[in-house]
């Protein structure tokens, strides 16, 4: 007879995160249905979600390590992957020095203690260089916010939310369960504008439509400032009690007239400032300020995201119901080593050059390792292991980081198929699915963990992120850091300070709710006489001191965008991204479905 039943888990078919019931039939999932306990999707999945057993059982899956030699790509055992791997590590290590070998994590991977442990690999094994995707993602994003707020982990409180601003994202595409999110607040009435220069799906639902050249962002958003303070609609309290700065903003914002800005963003800028304005005023505080990818992408992206995040303070939409929301996070413990080990004199890759994302991510800049890996300067870059990534599709400039990555004497890619970077590598290394994993993920937005479940294999051969980097680290003398048997046992040790038990999380296959929401945090923090942010001043910051110290303008200042031309010749500007749902950057193409 048949063994039927049903394991609850995550979808990770991308970084939602989506509660799963998982049907399976003999030791196989058979189907994947949206678990309607989750807080987070309430039973609802994307396309990709419901078809994830197309990816985990696809028949081009790579399910045996695979080495490259003169008749092209073998299959070897596991132990000989590790081993040899290893070796050359060990060899390139000695010979160009230990910062010549750094990993690089992907989106497939990121997160939580995935991304930690590609963090804790490197830095045990002697190098600080860690890269990711995020150099063309949410670095810019997280740094432009964290510049203001200290160490940014807001989520933004669309139900609450009286007036909604989408910022160069597209939700409905790109993130499905914040459009339910956005869709209930619409049903109570919420305002919606969207910013971008394309009449995107999310625009086209939009109360108000703001139509800019790409890269312009930053003049709309000191246009709306002016706005704001000319006409007082600004939280006069919040900016005396917990902001620095102000009088900087106040000054400079007043450059930004109806005509610039409309010169600047080619939209009809009076009417849509003093729409937008209006809409802020008549829900203040209960405002969200979304900001996607589409303003990281561009130049000075950090600044003009900045300018968006000032807005936050001086409309007081700061850790507030309906605004942009801090929640509490989950005590888990770091595996990182930046105090242990931090390796700062060994030049982390682009640190030079991009101090403030050395500075505030400590990570590395993935376009200028290209550069550095062909031309070997300021050092000698030779070996990198990647998982969950892959850069030969998505990273800017691909025939140049394919040159790069195949200059390499070692490449690893840690993949479940043969992708574009795997292609370019010495040894592939199939990597588990998210079905054959056990992994801990908080839903910051609703203050839930919830521990996700190995329900297959892995097969002999294949490697969850954990098992990989263990392997690779007890091999090159560090397994002292890697102490943990299985993920099982790490996951136990991350939750062993947070007063959460295993039992607990097991028991709650649908998330366990860790805190309650408490809103405005920081005047809680000021009366028990703390840091009301974690800033180096404690407060907002408009201005930073850090930046003042590298060099930079302390304000958020609008560079108009090279782009931004007025010379017929050349009336476009590429903006790319602009996701579908069924795809995944570089993912899902082999699906049928
Ligand atoms: N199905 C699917 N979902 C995904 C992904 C995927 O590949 N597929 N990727 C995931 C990842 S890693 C990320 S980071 C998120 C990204 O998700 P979002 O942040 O929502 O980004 P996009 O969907 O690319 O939408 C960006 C929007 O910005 C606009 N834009 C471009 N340039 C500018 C500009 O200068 N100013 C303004 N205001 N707008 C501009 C584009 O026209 C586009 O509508 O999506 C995630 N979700
Ligand atoms: N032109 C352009 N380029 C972009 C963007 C854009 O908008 N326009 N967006 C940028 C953004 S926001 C991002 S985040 C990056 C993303 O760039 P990448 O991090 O390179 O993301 P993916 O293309 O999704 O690559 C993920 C790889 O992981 C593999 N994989 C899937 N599941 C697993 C797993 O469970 N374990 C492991 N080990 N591997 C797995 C997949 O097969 C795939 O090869 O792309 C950036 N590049
Ligand atoms: S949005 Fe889709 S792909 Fe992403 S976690 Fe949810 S169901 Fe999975
Ligand atoms: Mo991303």
């Amino acid at each position: 007879m048949s063994e039927k039943k049903i394991v609850k888990s995550l979808c990770r078919m991308c970084d939602d995160h989506c509660g799963i019931d998982c049907w399976m039939e003999d030791g196989k999932v058979v189907k994947i249905e949206g678990n309607k306990e989750h807080v987070w999707n309430r039973g609802r999945l994307c396309i990709k979600g419901s078809h994830g057993t197309d990816m985990v059982y696809a028949p081009d899956r790579i399910r045996k390590p695979l080495k490259r030699t003169g008749q092209g790509f073998v299959e070897i055992p596991l132990e000989q992957a590790m081993d040899e791997i290893a070796g050359k590590i060990r060899t390139i290590q000695g010979t160009y020095g230990p910062q010549s070998v750094g990993v690089w994590k992907g989106e497939a991977v990121g997160f939580a203690q995935e991304e930690e442990l590609a963090r804790r690999f490197i830095h045990a094994i002697g190098s600080p260089n860690y890269f990711s995707n995020d150099s063309a993602c949410f670095a810019g994003r997280w740094i432009g916010y964290s510049l203001v707020y200290g160490r940014w982990n807001a989520q933004p409180d669309f139900e609450n939310s009286r007036c909604i601003i989408i910022w160069g994202a597209n939700p409905p595409h790109a993130h499905p369960n914040m459009t339910q999110q956005i869709n209930r607040a619409r049903e109570k009435g919420a305002s919606l504008i969207v910013i971008d220069p394309r009449y995107s799906p999310i625009a086209r639902q939009a109360d108000l439509f703001v139509q800019v050249k790409p890269g312009s962002d930053g003049a709309f958003a000191w246009g709306l400032m002016r706005e704001l303070i000319q006409n007082g609609w600004i939280d006069h309290e919040f900016i005396r009690d917990f902001t620095v700065g102000f009088d900087q903003v106040k000054e400079y914002a007043g450059r930004f007239t109806y005509e610039y800005v409309a010169r600047e963003t080619g939209c009809d800028a009076e009417t849509l400032i003093r729409e937008t304005a209006l809409k802020i005023k008549e829900s203040m505080p209960h405002t969200v300020v979304y900001v996607g990818n589409g303003l990281e992408h561009h130049e000075n992206g950090i600044n003009n995201i900045r300018a968006c995040a000032y807005l936050d303070g001086l409309i007081g939409a700061v850790d507030q119901k309906g605004a942009n929301y801090s929640p509490v996070g989950f005590p888990m413990k770091e595996l990182v080593l930046y105090n242990e080990k931090p390796l700062l004199e060994l030049n982390p890759v682009g640190r030079g050059r991009f101090p403030i994302l050395y500075h505030y991510r400590q990570e590395c800049h993935t376009m200028t390792l290209m550069d550095q890996i062909l031309t070997g300067k300021p050092y000698p870059f030779k070996a990198m292991v990647l998982t969950g990534a892959n850069p030969a599709m998505t990273n800017p400039n691909s025939s140049k980081v394919r040159k790069a990555l195949s200059a390499l004497e070692l490449l690893v890619v840690h993949d479940l198929f043969l992708s574009e970077t795997a292609q370019l590598a010495d040894y592939i290394l199939p990597a588990a699915s998210y079905l054959e994993r056990s992994e801990l993920h908080v839903h910051g937005g609703y203050q839930t963990i919830t521990l996700t479940n190995r329900m297959i294999g892995p097969d002999p051969g294949i490697t969850d992120e954990y098992t990989m980097f263990r392997e690779l680290a007890v091999r090159l003398g560090a397994g002292e850091y890697f102490p943990w048997k299985d993920e099982d046992q790490l996951n136990e040790w991350l939750i062993s300070d947070s007063g959460v038990s295993m039992d607990v999380l097991r028991s709650n296959p649908s998330g366990y709710q860790y805190a309650q929401k408490v809103y405005e945090k920081h005047k809680i923090r000021k009366e028990n006489q703390e840091k009301p942010f974690n800033t180096r001043t404690g407060k907002f910051e408009f201005t930073s001191e850090i930046l003042k110290e590298y060099g930079y303008q302390e304000l958020a200042e609008y560079i108009p965008p090279k782009s931004n031309t007025t010379d017929p010749a050349r009336p476009f500007t590429l903006v790319t991204g602009a996701r579908k749902v069924m795809y995944y950057h570089g993912r899902n193409h082999n699906i049928p479905a």
